[in-house]
């Protein structure tokens, strides 16, 4: 379906409120009610958005975020930002950062994670839209983050990598896809003691239960916060000690093409040749990394249990980890292409849309309407759209770009998720980085299709 001219500006009025209705001036909450604070990725993708409002806003949403970076360099998941009349579980007792050495100091409260690093992707974004009289403005401030940026990438790339093995480790589901199967396994071996009674706020907002995670993975999640605050959130000692470590090819792909778009940037920032060959290097032995667990058989990259020693074989977006680093290795392309298009991913002949959802239909823990155990997440599919607009593939993105319009539009609301088989709105409304990437979306629709990447 394309939509016309008319209910294309509606759309575009209607995400640009969205995103002023979260504005809390200077961050952004990534939902009106179900997430009242600030999030690492979600800011990224909503810095895209605005940039699509104003530049300057939307460079602010990052210097905002950064502000709270870590010694280590790590961006953590969540920025604590909500007055007491927005209550979120669980709140910054639960992580108890202060007590870590490497974490902002008072009065910033974070988490002790991180999600993927999609910001650099953002601020090439954020320079591309730029208009040429505010460019001495924008160029000056990325300068200013550029240090941040390189230094969140050496994190990853190195206290996320002790192995050098060119793929990051994640030591939590709620460093990006919360409740994936990807997980299950490595949850289910876990000797957990049960955490201290505590009541989940989500479920109050999205009253379906089954849109969310079970309680069961909850106290999975609260059992992995109080060892990593055991650790102090030292990554060394969590190497050592933490039952949950687990190469993600997704976060991992990423990177890459965060590093990328990094030495996109490179010139605008002024970057050091010492800054540059590092970043060539961290993106180089993340195309390797991925290559390494490549599976011709299936066709796709498969996650890494490090704890268990064993490889997370299941049928998830995140298996198309090459296509998403836009890998240089045409043989990978060549079998990923076709199968993001059979019936086990977009091409499942009882979808609405020819969207990639978050776990394939043909696997046994899909679940069309739970979270990322099935359905459509647009911010999935937006980074799926820029890979394929770089790899050449511009008839395929230019699909995926007005069906993912066509979803959003038929909501109205900007879901959080999608259902994959009806199209209906999941989780949370009027969520940030739905209208984000619909307003980056509708900018390429403007310009005939195609976006700047
Ligand atoms: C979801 O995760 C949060 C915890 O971080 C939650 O369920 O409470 C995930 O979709 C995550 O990827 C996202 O960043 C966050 C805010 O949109 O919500």
């Amino acid at each position: 379906m394309s939509i016309t001219a008319g209910s294309a500006e509606l759309l575009r009025d209607r995400a640009a409120a969205v995103l002023h209705d979260n504005d809390a001036g200077s961050w952004t909450k990534a939902a009106p009610r179900l997430y009242p604070h600030q999030w690492s990725w979600d800011s990224a993708f909503i810095a895209i958005g605005w940039a699509h409002l104003d530049v300057g806003r939307a460079i602010a949403e990052l210097e905002n975020l950064f502000a709270a970076q870590w010694q280590t360099g790590m961006v953590p998941h969540i920025v604590f930002r909500a007055g007491p009349g927005e209550p979120y579980f669980p709140g910054p007792e639960w992580w108890d950062c202060p007590s870590a050495p490497a974490a902002p100091a008072h009065p910033i409260q974070t988490t002790g994670i991180c999600q993927p690093p999609v910001h650099a992707l953002a601020v090439l974004r954020i320079w591309q839209l730029t208009p040429p009289a505010r460019q001495p403005e924008i160029r000056a401030r990325i300068q200013a983050l550029w240090p941040r940026l390189v230094s969140w990438h050496r994190y990853l790339a190195t206290q996320r990598d002790p192995e050098g093995s060119g793929l990051v480790t994640v030591y939590h589901p709620w460093e990006g896809t919360d409740n994936s199967p990807r997980w299950d396994r490595s949850l289910a071996r876990i000797k957990l003691v049960k955490p201290r009674p505590y009541t989940r706020l989500d479920t109050r907002q999205v009253r379906d239960k089954s849109q969310r995670p079970t309680d069961w993975d909850y106290d999975r999640y609260l059992w992995l916060v109080s060892l990593l605050r055991k650790y102090r959130y030292d990554d060394a000692e969590i190497y050592r000690r933490y039952p949950f470590l687990i190469k993600d090819v997704f976060f991992s792909a990423v990177l890459a093409a965060a590093n990328a778009a990094l030495l996109d940037l490179a010139d605008v920032a002024g970057a050091s040749d010492a800054d540059r060959s590092q970043l060539t290097g961290w993106r180089d032995r993340g195309y390797q990394g991925l290559a390494g667990c490549f599976d011709a058989d299936s066709g796709l990259c498969h996650d890494y249990d490090v704890r268990a020693g064993e490889e997370i074989r299941l049928r998830t977006f995140a298996g198309f980890a090459p296509l998403f680093a836009q890998t240089p290795d045409a043989g990978q392309r060549a079998i990923q292409l076709p199968l993001l298009d059979s019936a086990d991913f977009c091409g499942d002949p009882q979808f609405r849309w020819r969207l990639l959802p978050s776990t394939s239909p043909a696997e046994p823990a899909f679940q069309p309407r739970n979270y990322w155990r099935g359905p459509i997440w647009p911010v999935v599919d937006w980074l799926l759209w820029r890979s394929l607009q770089l790899l050449g593939c511009f008839d395929r993105a230019e699909e995926l770009r007005r069906d993912s319009l066509g979803q959003i539009a038929a909501d109205g609301d900007f879901a959080e998720y999608f259902e994959p088989y009806t199209g209906k709105p999941l989780g949370s409304a009027r969520q940030s980085w739905t209208a984000a990437v619909a307003l980056d979306w509708l900018a390429a629709e403007a310009a005939g299709g195609a976006a700047a990447v």
